[in-house]
């Protein structure tokens, strides 16, 4: 979808700086380098909105981006880090949960997972995690140009599967690449934004 204005807000290490406003909110959420920042600048065709590569340092925000004062992605940090010390790990858990117990404006979640492999241990957590809180989810199957044509309905099922995924849990194969499913995403967005 193409927006006059898509710009971060902030980079809120808290509560106290959440954007002040009642847009509807789509949480996105992904372990590093699954490819989260491409899908921002995917979906807003913006080539540089979200950085793509490694972000040292600045991996315990949450980055708010207003679309046209419409819609608001809130960005949240990889997860899945290996060396992720407990205390790290806490404040994850806590930003999280700070967010998720206290945003009333949140519509629902995207949880971005590698089309080429089958969901890790911290993908499955994280979908469970939204059912806890009854968000919408949409699974999106991102780098699907990675996978070879005649093996893309397996894998996808086999996403599925794992997940144990319900009827309006949608999965969207996706591509930052070819651009694939683009529109599917934008559909299940807007359903979730424009829920009451
Ligand atoms: N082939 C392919 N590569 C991708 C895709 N999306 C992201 N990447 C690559 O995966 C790496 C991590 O991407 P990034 O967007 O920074 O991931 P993030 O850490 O989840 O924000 C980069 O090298 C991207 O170019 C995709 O759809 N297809
Ligand atoms: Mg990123």
């Amino acid at each position: 979808m193409q927006f006059q204005k898509a710009e971060l807000v902030i980079s809120a290490p808290d509560r106290r700086s959440w954007p002040d406003t009642t847009l509807p909110e789509i949480v996105l959420a992904g372990r590093s380098n699954v490819g989260k920042s491409s899908f921002i600048n995917a979906i807003t065709e913006r080539k540089k909105l979200a950085y793509v590569g490694n972000t040292p340092g600045k991996t315990r925000l949450l980055n708010f981006f207003n679309l046209d004062d419409r819609y608001m992605l809130v960005d949240v940090p990889g997860y899945g880090y290996a060396n992720l010390s407990k205390s790290q790990l806490m404040k994850f858990a806590q930003m999280m949960d700070e967010y998720f117990e206290q945003r009333e404006q949140k519509k629902g979640m995207v949880i971005l997972v590698d089309a080429r492999h089958l969901p890790s241990e911290d993908d499955l957590s994280m979908v469970e995690y939204a059912r806890y809180f009854k968000i919408p989810i949409c699974i999106v199957a991102t780098k699907i140009d990675k996978v070879k044509p005649t093996q893309r309905s397996h894998k996808i099922k086999m996403i599925k599967q794992a997940l144990e995924l319900s009827e309006n849990e949608i999965l969207i194969p996706f591509s930052a690449i070819s651009k694939q499913g683009i529109d599917d995403v934008w559909k299940r967005l807007i359903e979730m934004m424009e829920d009451e």
